[in-house]
């Protein structure tokens, strides 16, 4: 039985008017001796895929899911996990990422969830050795039932924590056993809605337990892919404690657990904290610690996480710039953690949509590669610190300079002539490329 009206989407070049048809991405042709899909690493989400109703604050779900009985029962989980490796297959889609409670259900207590979600899981790992899929990372949903709406691992109550870390034990487990390259912690109620019932000190402490019980747990059981923690400064919460790149590596280090962790970075997480994407992915790389990506986009318009498919060629070369710069990935990849609109509620659509998301990274890929090798923009940014490459610069940089010093220096040089920072030139030579 197939549900997806498409053969395998293929590449026809930018001439083809197929909208059924990639005009970007061919997955292997080279991009500076790499190929296309081994430097953009897609993944789908199964909560979006398989799972994402379109329902939305003021309407119910509109998405037509013929495949799907509407039942907790672990055989109608079992029957979506064919579907998604179809429309991982016909979209040409070699990861994916899964919440626990999206490829399973959630029963009447926790061991009853956790023999489900065995038996999900095996279905999947058949699936995986069929078709050589991989699972790009694994997470627990510690958000959407009403046991976890004053926080899991940040929660006021030490059972809710309790009943958290086994659910997380698990999804580890189900993780590894699925070859799974990563973990991810998105901590959509680690936050407060008010501080006034809320003791932020005591719940940053305990998260940091938390995360350092995941790592042991990891390492007992021979799990060896990063750690995510994916940032969003709010919603559901009103401020949740992975706010930005910034905060996330702040917490890591405090707590010393940078050395297991990445950050998964979202668009539309990005532009809720104030940001770039391009700013976030930034803070991340300068650390060492650009994982993975959460591929989306927001909306200008609306004011909180639409979760669209990223369709923008100057954003896509931006992002495509700073993965470039640290070398590509490694473990992680592009997940598109994005939704049709309510209004594309056809299965169809949901090819459409991946199809406009691939172009478009594969397109950010080609030019932020042409604009890499053309080099002039390198070469401008480089140009523009040299004052510290030598002298008195490169003693600043050295750690050897005093302020005694440069007071001396600066008497003796007078009032500085500085060099323009041409933005507009620069932003025309992206034109360029576009
Ligand atoms: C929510 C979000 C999550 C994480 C995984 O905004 O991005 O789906 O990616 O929990
Ligand atoms: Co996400």
């Amino acid at each position: 039985m197939e549900y997806f009206n498409c053969g395998k989407i293929q590449y026809e070049g930018s001439s083809s008017k197929n909208p059924l048809a990639f005009k970007h991405y061919n997955p292997t042709e080279k991009i500076g001796g790499k190929t296309m899909k081994d430097h953009l690493r897609f993944a789908g989400a199964y909560w979006h895929v398989m799972r994402n109703e379109l329902a939305d604050p003021f309407g119910q779900g509109t998405a037509q899911m013929p495949w799907d009985d509407k039942s907790d029962s672990v055989e109608n989980a079992i029957a979506r996990v064919d579907v998604f490796f179809e429309f991982l297959d016909k979209m040409g889609i070699e990861f994916y990422c899964f919440h626990d409670r999206d490829i399973s259900p959630e029963l009447n207590d926790l061991a009853a969830s956790s023999a489900a979600l065995d038996q999900v899981v095996a279905k999947l790992k058949e699936k995986q050795a069929e078709t050589g899929v991989k699972l790009l990372w694994g997470t627990a949903c510690l958000f959407a039932h009403p046991r976890y709406a004053q926080g899991a691992a940040t929660s006021p109550d030490a059972s809710v924590y309790a009943y958290a870390a086994a659910q997380v034990k698990k999804a580890i487990e189900v993780t590894n056993e699925l070859d799974g390259l990563g973990y991810t912690f998105w901590g959509g109620r680690e936050g407060y809605s008010t501080l006034l019932n809320t003791n932020m000190k005591r719940e940053l402490d305990h998260l940091a337990a938390f995360m350092h019980m995941a790592v042991d747990h990891a390492k007992s059981i021979g799990f060896d892919g990063p750690f995510y923690i994916e940032p969003k400064p709010r919603e559901p919460s009103t401020h949740q404690y992975d706010s930005d790149s910034a905060a996330c590596l702040n917490f890591l280090r405090e707590y010393n657990l940078l050395d297991h962790f990445k950050l998964n970075i979202e668009t539309n997480h990005a532009t809720l904290a104030g940001h770039t994407v391009e700013h976030d992915l930034t803070v991340a790389a300068n650390a060492n610690a650009l994982g993975s990506i959460d591929a989306n986009t927001g909306d200008t318009l609306i004011g909180w996480d639409t979760d669209q498919f990223p369709t923008d060629i100057y954003m896509t070369t931006q992002i495509m710039l700073v993965v470039l710069k640290m070398g590509g990935f490694t473990t992680g990849g592009l997940n598109f953690d994005a939704k049709r609109r309510r209004e594309s509620h056809e299965p169809i659509d949901l090819m459409h949509a991946h199809i406009g998301g691939m172009d478009a990274f594969a397109r950010g890929l080609k030019i932020a590669h042409a604009i890499q090798e053309d080099g002039r923009m390198a070469q401008f940014v480089e140009e523009r610190y040299s004052s510290f490459d030598q002298d008195i610069g490169a003693k600043i940089e050295a750690g050897t300079a005093s302020f005694a010093e440069l007071e001396q220096l600066a008497l003796a040089n007078g009032e500085p002539t500085l060099a323009s920072g041409r933005q507009e030139m620069l932003e025309n030579l992206i034109n360029e490329f576009i």
